[in-house]
């Protein structure tokens, strides 16, 4: 019986040595120590032997099963550990390989241009308002003061939806809702698209307007002036001359265009300002009282002043760009030059 012990265990062990995976390690072990197993059934058979042989028998066969156990959990380790190693081997990521560069995106010439004049007056106190694209005759025209027969009103210079319908042709209806909904101090700026029946290298049928709105007790027309030539030389230099013609629009009395020196030619006159030395930039004015009586507002109370600019336009004198269709067709040669 010692010997068949020791035999057993040599036998085992060295099976155990030259198994190559977890799968016949798991064989040999329930071979040795399952519960049919070889080692089993030798302690099992003890009950047979004589009792002043068992003890001894017993422990023999008890310290077999140690040591196949052991030599078992050993190989197990080692087989695991090769496993991973392998595994590291073949997943191995070459971390020195350069990465893909992704180009990197930037605002367009029109949103930056727009972000720098909402800066502007946001920097003044003024909120940034914004309203429907489709708008009633009344918002459009009439409670602006635009008469009947207008030319704005034709058909050849706006775009109508309906009766009474219309695509904007000014950001103003958004001014005209704030005012009816809150009382004075007003100070607003309302950008958006705007659309007119007009496309040239110079005019697009929907393009993009800054209006601004300033009500209050004791506005003058020195309080327009002031922040209007401010703003010109914030966004153009602050070495620019700015100059303020007489004007009209139906909906300011007076009305006024702010024009500033050319950049181009310092104001000696050149292509790009037709030789005039100057450019217009904006049109502005003191609200018609009759647009703060329609709104419920009482014009020996309050007043304010008002502006409106086109941002292509800004952005085209900023740039020195030409055709105002270069903002729209999405040219990434054209884009990427800001
Ligand atoms: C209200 C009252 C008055 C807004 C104003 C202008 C002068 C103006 C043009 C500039 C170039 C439009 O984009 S453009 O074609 N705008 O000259 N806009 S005053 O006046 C208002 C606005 C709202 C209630």
């Amino acid at each position: 019986m010692d010997e068949k012990i020791t035999e057993l265990t040599q036998e085992a062990v060295s099976a155990i040595d030259q198994a190559e995976t977890l799968e016949q390690l798991q064989a040999i072990r329930v071979k040795y120590l399952g519960k049919k197993g070889i080692i089993t059934g030798l302690l099992r058979s003890l009950g047979q032997v004589a009792p002043e042989a068992r003890p001894r028998l017993g422990q023999a066969v008890n310290s077999a099963r140690a040591t196949v156990e052991q030599r078992i959990e050993a190989r197990r380790e080692q087989l695991a550990a090769e496993l991973t190693q392998a595994r590291l081997e073949r997943e191995r990521i070459d971390i020195t390989l350069p990465g893909r560069v992704w180009p990197r995106g930037r605002l367009h010439p029109l949103t930056q241009t727009l972000n720098d004049i909402k800066a502007f007056f946001m920097g003044y106190g003024f909120e940034v308002v914004e309203g429907p694209e489709v708008e009633t005759d009344y918002y459009n025209f009439e409670a602006l003061n635009i008469p009947k027969d207008h030319p704005a009103r034709d058909m050849q210079d706006t775009f109508y939806l309906g009766e009474d319908l219309l695509l904007r042709t000014q950001t103003s209806p958004v001014q005209i809702r704030v005012m009816e909904a809150t009382k004075p101090p007003v100070r607003i700026i309302a950008p958006g698209k705007v659309y007119r029946v007009d496309a040239d290298p110079t005019h697009s049928p929907m393009f993009q307007q800054v209006e601004g709105l300033l009500v209050d007790k004791d506005i003058t027309f020195g309080d327009l002036k002031g922040i209007l030539a401010e703003f010109a030389r914030h966004l153009f230099g602050k070495e620019r001359g700015v100059r303020f013609r007489p004007s009209y629009f139906p909906f300011t009395e007076p009305s006024a265009e702010m024009d500033i020196s050319c950049m181009m030619c310092k104001g000696a006159g050149c292509r790009v300002c037709s030789e005039e030395g100057w450019i217009e930039i904006l049109g502005s004015g003191m609200v018609h009282p009759r647009v703060l009586e329609m709104v419920g507002y009482d014009p020996e109370e309050v007043g304010g002043f008002a502006f409106g600019m086109g941002v292509e336009r800004i952005a085209m004198l900023r740039y020195g760009i030409d055709d105002i269709r270069l903002f729209f067709d999405n040219d990434l040669r054209f884009l990427h030059q800001f």
